[in-house]
């Protein structure tokens, strides 16, 4: 199941199915996740450069109860980027005691449940749903546009 929402100019797409962000090809981690969301009009794995931005996101997260892969890494440990413009985090939203890189094995990032859906660094090879982002002309026939949801 796919979840279509509208904010401003831009349109995302949380995807309601549970992958690993290494999936299919451990040596590329992105590649897999970032086909599936190219497939919706050129969108890519979310990123989040600003408040208001991340706010929807949380909050849309929270009514689903689901956690979502976002677009970023720290493939150098500690560096954080969006994996497709490859710019760096201009705006966090980091959980308190976050990005703990727990166990050394948490590279991927993530809206997640247990810390109010606040941003986490996780394991990539947590299974969960994740999050495309693109332009305003998103819209198409694979995806059931199911209304637009409110701002809190
Ligand atoms: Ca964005
Ligand atoms: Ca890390
Ligand atoms: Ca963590």
């Amino acid at each position: 199941m796919v979840l279509f929402r509208k904010e401003g100019t831009r349109s995302f797409l949380m995807n309601l199915t549970n992958i690993r962000f290494s999936s299919i090809n451990p040596k590329d981690h992105n590649v897999f996740l970032q086909d599936i969301c190219q497939a919706y009009d050129g969108g890519y794995l979310a990123e989040l450069e600003t408040k208001d931005e991340s706010d929807y996101l949380e909050t849309l997260a929270k009514q689903t109860g689901k956690d979502f892969w976002l677009g970023g890494k720290d493939e150098v440990e500690g560096h954080w980027k969006w994996v497709t413009s490859g710019k760096n985090f201009t705006f966090t939203d980091w959980h308190p005691g976050e990005p703990n890189d727990s166990h050394h094995d948490e590279d991927c990032l993530h809206l997640y449940g247990p810390h109010g859906y606040h941003w986490n660094d996780g394991s990539c090879n947590r299974l969960q749903n994740y999050i495309c982002e693109a332009g305003f002309k998103i819209a198409g026939p694979l995806i059931p546009d199911i209304g637009s949801a409110g701002k809190k």
